[in-house]
């Protein structure tokens, strides 16, 4: 490959998983799966595939994102994102009692449609393709009941729903396939390529591909599958769990695979879950070959050498930058006024950890915490705050996997003053009880900034230079408290069991990544 240029891996550091692109003349576009977190899917703008920019979400109002969940990796699901004759469409699943729906929008800026759910299409991640011919196919995948396999079947992009009937298409390519999800279907010199992922999501993912000269079929396996998986490189890679892949064409008929991968650190924990990578792809003898010469994903990714392009300058520590989200979706009284530099949260009732082993976090939808995500091993995140007046009030800064993993230094108002702790929450495996424990305590004033800082998985919690307690950060791994998300840095208050109509007030905050 004769590129001068290069991407830098993970090319979405942080919780990004589930990529998919689509290019439209020389402007891409990249959404990602978002959970329970609030607004939904992510979307990013790139001209020459090194840059990123985050342009907003799909779904931005309550409407489009209805959660139920109890759970932080409830929600949203694998989006894919497809262009065609001037519309993009996202497809996903809101696995909390919703199923599949399409959101469209003419500009991907906004402002996408309200969902059209999808009658009778079972499963998890959906994806559209349209023919040369422009007749659109869905394809998604049934698991869970029987035997797993991957579906297809016509659309109808005007009344959203699916026409005719689903045809099986392929079960994968490994005996007794273990999750084959994931599909996505591309047209290429006379076959249809079904590409997917098989293994689960974690260790032992990969990414398998099948083709076929019609659209329902038969699809050939490929003899050379599957054609990326990190699994043999063992848990002491730095790279691992590629899996969840889309495929681009660039504009000089090169092509690029996006994926999913996680970077452990500090022994095998995945604090940051599953962010967003990239190789390049070469067809031989009408197969796809994924970095060649290399066979693996690499820090770097040779691109094309397409025009410089510096997205505009975004300052993320703004509370408006759209990296900013809410856990649960907001309904009604939203404790949470967002300015640019000032963040207000109303202390209402829930704890930001539930005191039960059912989880209330999200259920609570509206949650006082907002946060972003955690994307580098080592990191130093500070704010400012002021505790409110009111007995028994807490405010502070938290590192949250989810909520059985966390930790935080926090204010609570005590009728002797302020009170400054840095708490553990954590589970003895994955099914353990739930633990809480105080690793320091200190006298605080009314406002105090508020400090984490992480070299690897040893986290200081700090009140400015003052260290309260350190901790291990390993416990926060997804490996080991399980679900589909990564670390966020979040503020929050907590009126710790009654509704309070007292703000806490947060300021002057900094995130500062050491790469
Ligand atoms: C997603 C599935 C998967 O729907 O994990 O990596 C699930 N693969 O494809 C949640 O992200």
């Amino acid at each position: 490959m004769q590129y001068s240029r290069y991407a830098t891996n993970p090319i979405l550091p942080g919780f990004y998983p589930d990529p998919s692109i689509c290019r439209v003349e020389d402007d891409y576009y990249l959404v990602t799966s978002s959970f329970a977190f609030f607004p939904g899917v992510p979307i990013f703008h790139s001209r020459d595939l090194r840059h990123w920019e985050q342009i907003g979400h799909v779904l931005t109002r309550s409407s489009q994102l209805p959660l139920n969940c109890r759970r932080i990796s409830g929600g949203i699901y694998a989006p894919t994102l497809r262009y065609h004759d001037g519309v993009f469409y996202m497809i996903t699943t809101n696995v909390d009692g919703i199923g599949d729906f399409v959101c469209t929008a003419t500009d991907p800026r906004g402002p996408w449609s309200e969902m059209h759910v999808i009658e009778n299409a079972p499963g998890i991640d959906p994806s559209l393709f349209f023919d040369e011919d422009g007749i659109c196919y869905m394809c998604g995948n049934e698991w869970g009941k029987g035997e797993p396999w991957i579906w297809a079947a016509e659309f109808d992009t005007k009344t959203f729903s699916l026409k005719g009937e689903r045809k099986r298409l392929w079960q994968g390519a490994l005996r007794n396939a273990w999750a084959p999800e994931a599909p996505h279907l591309y047209f290429r010199d006379g076959y249809y390529y079904l590409m997917i992922a098989e293994g689960g999501t974690e260790f032992f993912h990969a990414v398998t591909i099948a083709r076929s000269k019609s659209i329902f079929g038969p699809y050939e396996g490929f003899r050379g599958n599957p054609i990326l998986t990190h699994r043999h490189l063992g848990k002491g890679y730095p790279i691992s769990n590629t899996g969840h892949a889309d495929l681009v064409e660039n504009r000089d008929g090169s092509w690029h695979m996006v994926l999913l991968a996680s970077r452990p650190y500090g022994g095998y924990h995945l604090n940051m879950g599953r962010e967003t990578f990239m190789v390049p792809v070469v067809w031989e003898d009408g197969w796809p070959v994924v970095n060649p010469g290399v066979g693996h994903v690499d820090w770097l990714c040779p691109v094309p050498d397409l025009e410089d392009w510096i997205p505009p300058q975004q300052d993320e520590d703004a509370f408006t930058s759209p990296v900013w989200n809410h856990l649960g979706c907001p309904q009604g009284l939203d404790p949470v006024t967002i300015g640019e530099n000032t963040l207000r949260i109303r202390c209402i009732a829930p704890p930001l950890v539930p005191e039960g082993e059912e989880s209330e976090i999200v259920k609570a939808h509206a949650l006082g915490f907002l946060g972003r995500r955690q994307q580098h091993m080592s990191f130093e995140a500070r704010v400012k705050v002021s505790v409110p007046p009111e007995e028994g009030v807490s405010c502070g800064l938290v590192v949250l996997q989810n909520d059985f993993a966390s930790l935080r230094i926090e204010l609570t108002r005590r009728e002797s003053g302020v009170e400054a702790r840095a708490v553990q929450v954590w589970k003895d495996g994955r099914n353990g009880p739930l633990e809480e424990a105080v690793l320091g305590l200190s006298a605080a004033m009314e406002t105090e900034e508020l400090v984490i800082r992480a070299s690897g998985q040893s986290f200081a919690l700090m009140l400015g230079d003052w260290t309260v307690a350190t901790a291990e950060g390993g416990f926060m791994g997804s490996e080991s408290c399980g679900g589909f998300v990564g670390a966020y840095i979040g503020l929050f208050a907590s009126g710790n069991g009654e509704d309070r109509e007292c703000e806490a007030v947060f300021t002057d905050f900094h995130y500062t990544g050491i790469r």
